[in-house]
């Protein structure tokens, strides 16, 4: 049966019935391989359920010991990328094949009163990215969030920088509260998973794209989780 709301559900038809066509490389670039039952084509690799939310990367999530949370299914496996990793495990992100050399920056998200301008506006239930090397610096996090929220310490926006060439691996962990609570502007509202969606780099979009697109799985760290993200800056 097709998709009411005319997206891919998995049946590679449209709704009218109608096949989609295959997906073909350009000319220069080499064929994949033919379907066959370890190798249907995408989305058919990736596990999950029409309708149903998508599910977190295999191999791309740890639980607070840092242990992993995902395992992928024999099918997902089989449709890795020779030299995956995690945050890259359908395409080969980073090239230098130097796993060794990638940067790793550790980021949590964390809500505090935030304030925005000298006249004192803010928002007592900020969010924001930070190093979590800024945070241990403090002791643990609620000495980090009694300084926001004091104004001991004003939280900036956070930018991450590359090289070109350079590999980046993100891992991203997830301090908030579950839920942004009722206030003048909003309702109360489930938050219970985070991630990031960045631009101008290469990336696998299955697995590290920061949102759930279709049939890709969600790139995002429910509480105390840590998603991991790879990226690379390409060469312009
Ligand atoms: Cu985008």
């Amino acid at each position: 049966m097709g998709d009411p709301s005319g997206g891919e559900d998995g049946t590679g038809k449209y709704p009218d019935g109608t096949p989609i066509e295959r997906l073909l490389p350009l000319k220069d670039r080499p064929c994949p391989p033919e379907k066959d039952l370890l190798h249907p084509g995408y989305p058919n690799f990736i596990n999950g359920e029409y309708g149903e939310r998508p599910l977190q990367p295999p191999l791309g999530i740890l639980d607070k010991n840092g242990n992993n949370v995902i395992y992928p299914t024999l099918l997902e496996a089989a449709n890795f990328v020779p030299n995956f990793a995690p945050g890259a495990l359908y395409s080969e992100t980073c090239p230098c094949k130097c796993r060794g050399k990638v940067k790793v920056f550790e980021l949590a998200v964390v809500q505090a009163d935030i304030v925005y301008n000298r006249y004192g506006w803010h928002d007592l239930q900020g969010r924001f990215f930070v190093l979590k090397e800024d945070i241990e610096r403090h002791g643990i996090l609620e000495n980090y969030l009694e300084k926001v929220n004091c104004g001991k310490i004003r939280p900036e926006p956070l930018v991450i920088r590359a090289n070109a060439g350079d590999c980046v691996e993100i891992r991203l962990t997830n301090l908030l509260p579950e839920f942004i609570e009722e206030s003048p502007f909003q309702m109360k509202t489930l938050t219970d998973i985070i991630g990031f969606h960045i631009h101008l780099v290469k990336f696998d979009t299955i697995v590290s794209d920061g949102a759930a697109n279709g049939w890709n799985n969600i790139a995002g760290a429910r509480k105390y989780e840590t998603l991991i993200g790879a990226f690379t800056q390409t060469r312009s």
